[in-house]
């Protein structure tokens, strides 16, 4: 393969003579490809390099620098950077940074006549990243959000967003905006919208595995750092750098190993989380010191390499409880989700589909609700992305968020246990009724902020329309449907009658053969990662500061009513 050649659609390879700086020379190709230049030469061949980031075996002064060692080229970020170096054989990355990468290699094809001996060609690739990299482009918009944000408050920093009402404090903080929470919010009738765009506004826009299909969450990740909708190659780019980091190391497995196999799936998965929380870049570079302006950076890293890392814990957790520990390997060839699905053991075409629907819909609900606020508060004391995460997770497991799921499916089929499957509507009203007046709640129904349907139940409603119209469970939850709300009415005091998105997500995962409903969280909070994360980098990329709201008592409360009065 010749430097000069043009590999594939996307990579353009130029001779370059003179200053190999990619700032300076946008030269090649449009930005939206990775643009590549070469440059030859024989000795001085670092005029514009920094000497002190070349490898120590060579200088500037050398006439014929050796041949540089052999190097695994995992260092770059892309699968695709390495297929289109590796036929040069040894090569060494002599600077890297996220926006292009300066390598130098030996081309074992071609021989130079230089000071009268013939040498092997050595020469420098430079290969810029550009948009292709997620990184790059965070470090181009971070200055201009920090602008924004400091902006903001010296012109508005005292304008008032609403009262603090006593039944506020005492009520969970409900209707208090209190929080900044850039990738996502959420209207109490529309429901969510990541970074502006609604549900199904991001199943048209965001790039999907095939025409048509459901979106592929590694461009909602894109979409939620940088607000922009990436293109297919981006995406492409992504999964393959997800995959580049999603290693999990071995002693992650025997801490999930030390739990009895009967612990709850979200303890084991919150347990390999801890574990992992060993490699934090976060943690390393603060003990060595780093200012202020650098904690984004080893938060990108982390948060990244925790959103690579999950679907490989969460399936060793599955495998390990309800298949005998059977695991199986990653598919490098597939998608984020689909690879997750892979591994979870189900490769139907339409349950990979689901997968990722599942995990974009799931991943980021503004900042109020309970694992992300909880990641946010414990990131705001600067605790790394795993130790933000594995205190999210924790409050997922609670029954009123997100072991929801859980409990939606258990009572389904305990219902029909109860009912059989061909149950009436005079059934079904009773078996509600049966269950709020036990003192429990109905689960999937309700919601702190949302007072309609949730469009996450809706477009998994239109999912199961689409693929699975006639399942019989499927048809049981839109029974209920009809049935819950008006119940939840008549009851008088809850807020939103309508159906959550846990009302809906386990018949589908049953359908195609996950049917194991203690385990459907820890889905829930793989996918909740790349919302968190996200707005973890953030948090760090604008200084946020320690979150420490002020509580009272009883006692003040009533003294400051009193004297209000
Ligand atoms: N079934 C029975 N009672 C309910 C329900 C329900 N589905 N939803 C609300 N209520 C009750 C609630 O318990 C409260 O009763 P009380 O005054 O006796 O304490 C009353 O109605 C008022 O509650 P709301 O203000 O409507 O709801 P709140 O904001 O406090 O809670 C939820 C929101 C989501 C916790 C609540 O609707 C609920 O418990 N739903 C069932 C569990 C569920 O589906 N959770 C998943 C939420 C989504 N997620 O993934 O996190
Ligand atoms: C969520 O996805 O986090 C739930 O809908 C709960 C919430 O938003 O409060």
């Amino acid at each position: 393969m010749h430097p000069l050649q043009v590999i594939g659609a996307k990579l353009v390879v130029r001779a370059y003579e003179s200053d190999c700086n990619p700032r300076n020379n946008e030269m090649a190709g449009s930005l939206d490809q990775a643009n590549c230049f070469t440059r030859r030469g024989e000795k001085s061949i670092f005029p514009n390099w920094p000497l002190a980031r070349c490898p120590s075996s060579f200088s500037a002064s050398s006439t014929r620098p050796p041949p540089p060692p052999r190097v695994a080229l995992s260092q770059f970020p892309s699968s695709r950077f390495r297929r289109f170096l590796d036929p040069w054989c040894s090569s060494v990355v002599l600077r890297r940074s996220r926006s292009y990468a300066l390598v130098w290699h030996t081309n074992p094809h071609r021989w130079v006549q230089s000071d009268g001996c013939k040498s092997r060609a050595h020469q420098i690739l430079c290969i810029w990243l550009s948009s292709e990299d997620l990184h790059a482009q965070l470090k181009d918009m971070i200055p201009e959000q920090q602008e924004c944000l400091k902006k903001l408050k010296a012109e508005h920093g005292k304008v008032q967003l609403g009262n603090i009402t006593v039944d506020m404090v005492i009520s969970g903080m409900r209707g208090m905006t209190g929080l900044l929470w850039e990738t996502s919010l959420l209207d109490p009738d529309e429901g969510i919208r990541f970074r502006g765009l609604s549900i199904p506004e991001c199943q048209k826009l965001l790039p999907a595995a095939s025409p048509g299909g459901e979106p592929l969450p590694e461009g909602l990740l894109w979409l939620l750092l940088t607000g922009k909708v990436p293109n297919k190659e981006q995406v492409d780019g992504l999964s393959a750098e997800l995959q580049s980091r999603a290693k999990v190391p071995e002693h992650v497995f025997r801490a999930i190993d030390a739990l009895p196999v009967t612990a709850h799936p979200m303890t084991q998965f919150a347990n390999g989380v801890m574990a992992l929380q060993v490699e934090s870049e976060f943690q390393k570079a603060y003990e060595k010191g780093m200012p202020k302006t650098k904690f984004w950076e080893p938060t990108y890293e982390d948060s990244m390499n925790l959103i690579a890392r999950l679907p490989t814990v969460a399936s060793y957790v599955y495998r390990r409880i309800y298949k005998d520990g059977q695991i199986i390997p990653a598919d490098s060839s597939l998608d984020y989700a689909a690879n997750f699905s892979h591994m979870l053991g189900f490769d139907d075409p339409k349950m990979l589909e689901l997968m990722r629907l599942y995990v974009t819909i799931h991943s980021d609900h503004e900042g109020g609700n309970v694992s992300a606020h909880t990641a946010h508060l414990v990131g705001s004391a600067l605790s790394d992305p795993y130790l933000s995460f594995a205190a999210a997770l924790n409050g997922l497991a609670g029954p009123l968020h997100g072991l929801a799921n859980q409990e939606v499916l258990l009572w389904i089929e305990s219902l029909v246990r109860e009912c059989g499957e061909d149950i009436t509507t005079d059934q079904l009203k009773d078996y509600v009724w049966k269950t709020l007046k036990s003192g429990k709640v109905v689960p999937g129904y309700g919601h702190g902020v949302l007072r309609k349907t949730d469009p996450r139940y809706t477009c998994q409603r239109e999912f199961a329309l689409k693929h699975l119209p006639d399942d019989p469970f499927f048809k049981l939850v839109s029974k209920l449907y009809e049935v819950v709300p008006p119940i939840l009415t008549e009851l008088g005091k809850v807020k939103n009658p309508w159906p959550n998105v846990d009302a809906h997500s386990g018949v589908l995962l049953k359908h195609f053969g996950l049917s194991e409903a203690r385990y459907f969280t820890v889905l829930f909070g793989v996918s909740r990662s790349i919302g968190i994360g996200s707005q973890l980098i953030w948090d760090r990329a604008l200084g946020l500061p320690l979150e420490r709201p002020k509580s009272v008592t009883m006692d003040w409360l009533r003294t400051y009513c009193r004297k209000a009065a």
